[in-house]
């Protein structure tokens, strides 16, 4: 089976919850990453440097077989099942998506205060965000492992769920989002304590090694 995934050279966590579940699962893929230029071009045509169509204009996707598919909840459940870090339980299944549909939409909360040009504006998007919005999905994340009793999302075991809030968190307490101080998440031991699991593994850590050079 051949399996390319696509995406900018970044290791945030729509396209890291692919890689990374590849990797930690030993199944190989072709990892390539897409130029500003480049992603510039598919967003205005939909088309990937080698022609092919994307479905949705945007990134990631994945290619397996010549087949193109798109979203990222989807894509990481598909490279889930591969890797063996999606649950075969119905149950813990549903468990892990409404992790990653809630990464999704804190991505959402984020993104629009990424593109606006105003800075007043901006700032007070990011002082909401900061305040309240972010806070309050911390906290029902918490809740959750709170109520699993256990150090991992779901059925007491690494899922892409913790991959894909490993680099969620990653990218908010980075201080790259000015106006989101780093210890935002402070306030939430057992969100960190995924944060730390995901990041000693051993397969992880030699992700981010052999990738960007660092533990990132
Ligand atoms: N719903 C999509 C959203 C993906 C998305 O917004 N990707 C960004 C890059 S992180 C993108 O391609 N943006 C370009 C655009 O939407 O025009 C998903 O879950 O994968």
């Amino acid at each position: 089976m051949s399996i390319k995934v696509y995406y900018s050279h970044t290791p945030f966590w729509r396209a890291e919850v692919l890689r990374v579940s590849l990797f930690v699962g030993k199944v190989e893929f072709e990892d390539v990453r897409i130029s500003r230029d480049e992603f510039i071009y598919l967003i205005k045509t939909g088309l990937l440097p080698n022609g092919k169509k994307v479905p949705f204009n945007q990134l990631p996707v994945i290619e397996v077989n010549g087949q193109i598919i798109g979203q990222t909840g989807g894509i990481a459940r598909y490279c889930g099942k591969l890797s063996n870090l999606y649950p075969d339980d119905n149950m813990h299944a549903a468990k892990v998506d409404q992790i990653i549909d809630s990464a999704t939409e804190i991505t959402n909360l984020i993104s629009p205060t990424i593109r606006e040009k105003d800075v007043v504006k901006k700032n007070e998007a990011r002082k909401q965000l900061t305040n309240k919005l972010l806070p309050r999905w911390f906290q029902y994340l918490e809740n959750i492992l709170e109520e699993e009793k256990s150090e991992w999302f779901v059925n007491n075991e690494m899922t892409i769920a913790d991959i894909a809030i490993w680099r969620l968190l990653g990218w908010i307490t980075s201080g790259m989002l000015d106006g989101i101080p780093k210890d935002i998440a402070n306030n939430f031991p057992k969100l960190q304590n995924v944060y730390i699991k995901v990041h000693q593994h051993p397969k992880i850590n030699e992700w981010m090694l052999k990738t960007y050079g660092k533990t990132i």
